[in-house]
C-alpha cells in the first residue's frame, strides 16, 4: 500500500492550538482511496524542524506529503505556490530563536515551486464552499522553511508530490486573531481530506488565471 504523510505543527507564537496538527493528527493511521495516511507532527524550532521532516520521509518513504501549517492572518484555506530559501523571524520560534536573513540553505536554489495542483485544489475546495485561495508567499519564519526543505528534499525523490497548504485559524482562536475570518477544525478536516483524495487521484494542474497584481 502506498503512503501520504502529512505534517502539521505544534502551537507557537502564543497560541494554544495549532489546527495544522489537529488536522494532521486526525488523519494518522486512516486509509483513504488505498492509500494510507501517516501523519508527523513537527515542532515550530528551526534547528528541528527539518531534522524531523527529513527523518520521517525516510521512515515512510510516501508517496505524497501534505506539509500543513497555520497562518494566523489567513482567512481562507491558502495553497502555497513558492517556498523561498530566506529565513526572516518576525517572532521568536518555541525555542527562543529568531533568525534574521538567513538562508534555510546556504548554496541552496533561490527558490522553489510545489509540487501540488494548487490551482486545482482552490477550484474544488471553492466548489465544495470551503473559502480557499492560491498564495504566492508561505513567509519567512518556520512553515516557509519546512516548505523549502521538503521541495529540496523531494527533489531528489522523483515522483513524489508533495507541497505546503496553510490553514486559517479556528473560532476558538478568534481573540488572538480578531481580524482573520476563522474556521472550525471540523471544515479544515474536511477539506484536507478532499486534498488528499485529489493527490492519490493524481489530479493534474489546472490551466486557470491565478495570477495577482499586487
Ligand atoms: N505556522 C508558522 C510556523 C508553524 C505554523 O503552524 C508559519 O506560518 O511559519
Amino acid at each position: 500500500m502506498k503512503t501520504l504523510l502529512i505534517t502539521g505543527f505544534e502551537p507557537f507564537g502564543g497560541d494554544a492550538v495549532n489546527p495544522s496538527g489537529l488536522v494532521a493528527q486526525a488523519l494518522d493511521g486512516q486509509v483513504i482511496d488505498d492509500v494510507r495516511v501517516v501523519a508527523t507532527q513537527l515542532p515550530c524550532v528551526f534547528a528541528e524542524a527539518l531534522p524531523s521532516l527529513r527523518a520521517a520521509l525516510d521512515r515512510h518513504a510516501p508517496t505524497w506529503v501534505l506539509a500543513l501549517g497555520l497562518a494566523g492572518s489567513r482567512s481562507a484555506i491558502s495553497v502555497e505556490r513558492v517556498a523561498v530559501n530566506l529565513i526572516d523571524a518576525r517572532i521568536p520560534d518555541n525555542a527562543g530563536a529568531q533568525p534574521v536573513d538567513e538562508p534555510v540553505l546556504a548554496g541552496g536554489a533561490a527558490a522553489y515551486f510545489t509540487g501540488l495542483p494548487a490551482k486545482a485544489i482552490v477550484a474544488d475546495l471553492r466548489q465544495a464552499g470551503h473559502a480557499a485561495e492560491l498564495s504566492h508567499s508561505a513567509g519567512s519564519f518556520v512553515c516557509n522553511q519546512v516548505f523549502y526543505g521538503l521541495m529540496q528534499a523531494l527533489a531528489a525523490r522523483p515522483g513524489v508530490v508533495g507541497g505546503f497548504i496553510h490553514l486559517p485559524p479556528m473560532p476558538e482562536q478568534a481573540a488572538r486573531h480578531p481580524q482573520t475570518q476563522t474556521m472550525p477544525l471540523a471544515e479544515q478536516l474536511a477539506a484536507m481530506r478532499r486534498v488528499v483524495g485529489l493527490l492519490v487521484a493524481g489530479t493534474p494542474e489546472l490551466r486557470t488565471v491565478g495570477g495577482r497584481v499586487d
